[in-house]
């Protein structure tokens, strides 16, 4: 179960959030009322919500899931490899630090790691190497994942920008994967929903508490998740998708 989630509010500079989408820019007013969606979505699954202001000097800052991995013994600060979001580490730092006093690590140059890029399975922690997670901030990561019990491994991404974006663990044994990750050797002992290419964004959910949170627009998907037996919530994100995020990226669920 999760108990706590952070998110932060979109700021305007969002617009010129880093993108390899070519679905044109994002719409201010309209990214903010998804939002507003999302929180509410998030306030039906029984756990307590910090929402952060929006920060202007950061165009990517409401992607909270890249700047820290909250486990449930430690939290890890990461070191984003995209470098107009290194910095965002500082802004989410204070916030985090208050649920797991004792209990903050770092990832340190030269290592470089999005929490985007890293799936829960219980207490394994797959880590996606990637344009932003590299394999040095990957040893660190699960050398500090070790020493507080809990166990890692690596993944090679080909083609998606984080592991996450291609895969969502809905527990109970249940895997979403699109693409690259249907065969993927590393994930065949868990139950793999399949997504079919044309709804590949959908990809991209969250299990909180029972419920699971994807994104509207793709009824395939939302219609095998319900057949599982999980209460589906769909959220527009239509807006974050032009800056290739999604319902992962805008949390911290622990
Ligand atoms: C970026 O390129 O960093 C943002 N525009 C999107 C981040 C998405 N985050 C995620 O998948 N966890």
């Amino acid at each position: 179960m999760f108990k706590h989630i952070i998110a932060r509010t979109p700021c305007k500079a969002l617009v010129n959030g880093l993108t390899s989408a070519s679905l044109g820019q994002p719409d201010y007013q309209k990214a903010l009322d998804q939002h507003n969606e999302y929180i509410r979505a998030l306030q039906q699954c029984d756990v307590d919500i910090t929402l952060l202001p929006a920060d202007e000097r950061f165009p990517d800052s409401v992607f909270v899931e890249d700047v820290a991995l909250c486990t449930p013994h430690c939290v890890i600060i990461t070191r984003p490899g995209a470098p107009s979001r290194r910095q965002e580490t500082e802004l989410i730092e204070e916030t985090v630090t208050r649920f797991y006093p004792g209990n903050v690590e770092r990832i340190s140059a030269p290592g470089t790691v999005e929490a985007g890029d890293i799936m829960m399975v219980g207490s394994h922690y797959y880590i996606g190497l990637s344009a932003r997670t590299n394999q040095a901030g990957a040893d660190q990561m699960i050398a500090i994942l070790n020493k507080y019990g809990l166990t890692g491994s690596v993944v090679t991404l080909e083609k998606v920008l984080h592991l996450k974006t291609g895969l969502a663990y809905l527990e109970n044994n249940n895997l979403l994967a699109a693409g690259e990750f249907i065969t993927k050797p590393d994930f065949q002992h868990l139950n793999i929903i399949e997504i079919p290419p044309e709804e590949s964004y959908a990809a991209n959910c969250i299990w909180v508490n029972g419920r699971v949170i994807m994104p509207s627009g793709y009824p395939q998907t939302s219609e095998k998740i319900a057949a599982l037996g999980y209460q589906v919530i769909t959220v527009d994100t239509s807006e974050y998708r032009k800056i290739d995020g999604g319902v992962s990226c805008m949390s911290l669920r622990f």
